[in-house]
Formats: C-alpha cells, structure tokens, sequence
C-alpha cells in the first residue's frame, strides 16, 4: 500500500492542548535502539525496548505487539502523549538546522483512532510558538496494520535558544493507538 504523505501544519493555539501539559507527558530522552525498522539513516530514533530493562517505567509500554522488538507505546484518551525527545533549542547537537525530517509507526485498532506525529518549539508552561504534525487521518488508511507515517517541515531561522524543542506522538480521539519506532532528523 503506498504512504500517502499528506502534511499538516498547524498553530497550537489553534488545538485545544496546552504546552505545558505536552511538557509534563514527556519524561524520556529517545535512546538509539536496534530494530528491524526503517528509520536506519535517522540520528533521532526510539523503538522503546529498552526501557523495561533498565528498570525505567512509562505508562503507555505495552509489549507483545510491537512494529519492532518487544514493546512500543500506547495512547488512549487518559495517556495521550507517548514518551519523545525534549531539548532546549541551545542544547541541540545540530545548529541552525532548516528543516526536520520525522518519522513514526502508528497501529489504528480501529479507523475511530486519530493521532499526529508532533514537533513543537516553545517555551515550558505557555503554547508552542511552532507546532507542525504529521496526521494519522491524512496518511494510515489500513486499521490493524502497522504503517510508517513520514514527513519533513521547515525551521525558521533564529529560533529562540531558551526554548524547547519537543518531538512525541499524540492520541487526540477517544480510541487507543499504538506507535512505535519514533524517529527525526534535521538538515
Ligand atoms: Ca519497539
């Protein structure tokens, strides 16, 4: 089935989300972690495998059914974000970067499910002041099959250096999904 790769650019004032609460949701850095994925030339990557073995816990870890390894994230209405990569602009090891790639594996249970693969730029505790995301309802059209959602978004230049830059997954429907094999990159 080909990837429709339909983007969508949106104002988070516009979503009926704080940024603050985004904040809170995302605990872990993303780990690099092996996988039979198709995010090999990503720097960014997070399969979420290896979280349990170390003894770290997030609400949304299920296993058993993952696009690779073990385990991936799933986010109903109550867990909504999965966990992503949180940075300050001035602490990210590429500088100046014009453009990200993303990339991420969403399951849909069902075709009620609706989620978007976000990046956010922002200060902590007020809304974005960028927020672009790749939509599960513009991209997955098969339910019950693992589908790679991808895309790229330009940077403006001279990002505030004290702000955050976030990248996760978010259920914004009643109905659960999964995602696994989270992945960015800039150029
Ligand atoms: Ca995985």
């Amino acid at each position: 089935m080909p990837l429709k790769l339909i983007l969508t650019t949106m104002i988070l004032r516009k979503q009926k989300i704080s940024f603050n609460t985004v904040c809170v949701c995302i605990v872990f850095l993303m780990a690099a972690c092996g996988s039979k994925n198709n995010t090999a030339n990503f720097m960014y990557q997070n399969s979420f495998d290896n979280y349990k073995d170390f003894g770290f816990d997030h609400a949304t870890l299920r296993s058993g059914n993952a696009h690779s390894g073990e385990w991936y994230c799933e986010l109903d209405s109550i867990n909504q974000y999965s966990i992503g990569y949180s940075k300050k602009i001035k602490d990210l090891p590429v500088k100046n970067a014009r453009k990200i790639k993303m990339s991420a594996w969403l399951y849909l249970p069902t075709f009620g499910s609706k989620a978007n693969v976000v990046m956010t730029v922002g200060e902590q505790g007020k809304e974005a002041t960028i927020w672009n995301g790749l939509n599960s309802e513009d991209i997955v059209d098969t339910e019950k099959q693992w589908t790679q959602v991808t895309g790229e978004f330009s940077l403006p230049e001279n990002m505030n250096p004290e702000h955050t830059f976030m990248v996760y997954v978010w259920n914004y429907s009643n109905e659960p999904i999964w995602c696994d094999d989270l992945a960015f990159d800039f150029e």
